[in-house]
C-alpha cells in the first residue's frame, strides 16, 4: 500500500532572513540579534541601533540556504568627527563586501556634537550566501580611533532578503545529511522526485510548506511556516514502485 505523497510549497513574497528597527519611533529597534544588545540611540527624532565605534564589531548569525542571491541593506548614520581616511567595512563570514566612507559633502547637522555633522546613507549589497553551510554572519565594523562621543555610527531599516526564494529538504535533523531544494518555479512534486527522508527544513520567512502522506496524520495536510530543525514526528517515505 503506497500512500500518495505531496509536497505544495507557497511562495508568497520575496522572503526577508531578517528586517529590524524601520520603524522610526524605534519599537523594533531594540531587541535585533546583533552581538552588542539593548544599544539604540536617536538622532534627529529617529531611533537608530547603537552608537557603535572605536573598531567594536557588530555580527549577526542567520541560518540561511547555501548559493543564494542575497541582498542585505541598511540605513547608515556616521555621526560627528569621522576623519577622511576613516572607513567602514561589511563582511559576510569575515569576506569584505563592501567599504565606504563618511562623505562630508553629504553631511549635515542632526544630533549628537554640535560641532561635527551626520551623513545619513542608505547602502545596499549583493552577494551569494557561503556554499557547504546553512548559515551566514554578518560582520560590521569601523576603524574609528576616537571614543563614541566623538564619532561613532548607527543602522536602521535593516534587511536582509533572499532573491530567489528556496527550500531546502534535508536527510537528517538540525539540516545535516543529504539535502534537495525547491525553487519558486519548480514547486510541486510529488515525492518520487524525492531522493531523501525529510528530517528537517529550512523554510524562509513568507513560505509555507504542506506535506501530505497517507499514512501520516490521518493524511491530514501538515503546514509548516518556519524552521523544523527535526522533523521526527513526520518521516516522509521514500517513493517505492508497486509490486
Ligand atoms: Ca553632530
Ligand atoms: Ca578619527
Amino acid at each position: 500500500m503506497i500512500g500518495i505523497s505531496l509536497i505544495k510549497i507557497l511562495f508568497l513574497y520575496r522572503a526577508p532572513i531578517y528586517q529590524s528597527c524601520f520603524d522610526p519611533l524605534g519599537s523594533d529597534c531594540l531587541n535585533n540579534g546583533w552581538s552588542i544588545s539593548n544599544r539604540i540611540d536617536t538622532c534627529a527624532g529617529i531611533k537608530y541601533i547603537g552608537r557603535f565605534g572605536e573598531r567594536v564589531p557588530l555580527t549577526q548569525t542567520f541560518l540561511c540556504p547555501q548559493g543564494l542571491q542575497m541582498k542585505f541593506s541598511f540605513t547608515i548614520g556616521m555621526f560627528d568627527s569621522w576623519d577622511l581616511q576613516e572607513n567602514f567595512f561589511v563582511y559576510c563570514d569575515n569576506v569584505l563586501i563592501d567599504t565606504f566612507k563618511y562623505t562630508p559633502a553629504h553631511s549635515s547637522h542632526l544630533c549628537f556634537d554640535s560641532v561635527y555633522r551626520e551623513d545619513i546613507v542608505q547602502k545596499s549589497f549583493r552577494f551569494q550566501s557561503p556554499l557547504g553551510k546553512n548559515s551566514l554572519t554578518l560582520k560590521l565594523q569601523d576603524d574609528l580611533d576616537e571614543s563614541i562621543n566623538n564619532e561613532s555610527w548607527g543602522i536602521r531599516n535593516v534587511l536582509l532578503e533572499v532573491f530567489e526564494p528556496c527550500v531546502d529538504f534535508f536527510s537528517e535533523c538540525n539540516y545535516q545529511g543529504e539535502f534537495w531544494r525547491i525553487c519558486a518555479g519548480n514547486q510541486t512534486s510529488l515525492s518520487k522526485n524525492l531522493p531523501l527522508q525529510i528530517k528537517s527544513i529550512i523554510i524562509l520567512k513568507g513560505i509555507i510548506v504542506k506535506l501530505k502522506d497517507a499514512k501520516y496524520f490521518g493524511g491530514n495536510m501538515q503546514t509548516y511556516t518556519t524552521d523544523q530543525p527535526c522533523l521526527n514526528d513526520f518521516n516522509f517515505p521514500k517513493y517505492q514502485k508497486t509490486i
